[in-house]
């Protein structure tokens, strides 16, 4: 990494315009594209102590708005692969866990607090459109404990869908849910639960269960 002067570097971080990698992750990656595995290894065991804090700051850099969208993945996946190492040599499986949630959030719309029907939440699986496809509406959504989620397929094929396991507070599998049909399941325990089409991989979608 280039050297910045002082001035010149509070200026930049005042903007938040860059998110600066350390001088550890510049490294790792350059032994990342080089595949050159022995400097790898020798940077992860040089810097074992302070991964968890490498992992937090890329993937709050995956999370920013002022990280450019093309680059952010490249951050979770940096994360992820420190991530595992930190696993390798501790046992601690916490921050593998948190890249992988923080990286299906940054996928997410906003979160969004709907308004229950007769205790049930509506989730659509709205018709394709030219420009939108393959959606859950809405895709990140609040809840209360005990609480029922219906999801609705308005789309012309039928979708397939699971909580992920490992991150999510508990699990549930749609099946196949035809066009014209619905499948509905009760949270009853809290926690963040997230879920994605077996069919189509980018079709993710989140619900937090309050208590
Ligand atoms: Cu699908």
């Amino acid at each position: 990494m280039k050297r910045l002067g002082v001035a010149a570097l509070l200026i930049l971080t005042a903007f938040g315009s860059q998110a600066f990698a350390s001088e550890f992750t510049d490294k790792y990656e350059s032994a990342l594209e080089a595949n050159d595995m022995i400097l790898q290894q020798q940077l992860l065991e040089e810097n074992k102590a302070k991964l968890p804090d490498e992992i937090g700051a890329l993937v709050k850099d995956g999370l920013s708005p002022d990280t450019p969208k093309e680059l952010r993945q490249g951050k979770f996946f940096l994360a992820e692969t420190l991530a595992r190492a930190h696993k390798d040599f501790t046992g601690d499986v916490e921050p593998l866990k948190n890249v992988k949630k923080k990286s299906f959030d940054a996928q997410l719309s906003a979160p969004v607090r709907p308004t229950a029907v007769s205790g049930v939440y509506t989730i659509e699986m709205p018709k394709a459109t030219d420009s939108v496809k393959n959606v859950f509406a809405p895709d990140n959504i609040v809840i209360k404990k005990g609480e029922t989620v219906k999801w609705v397929n308005t789309d012309a094929i039928a979708h397939v869908f699971s909580a992920m396991p490992v991150i999510s507070a508990g699990s549930f599998s749609s099946k196949s849910v035809p066009a014209g049909g619905s499948f509905e399941y009760k949270f009853e325990k809290p926690g963040e639960y997230f879920y994605l089409c077996f069919i189509h991989h980018a079709m993710v979608g989140k619900v937090t269960v309050e208590e």
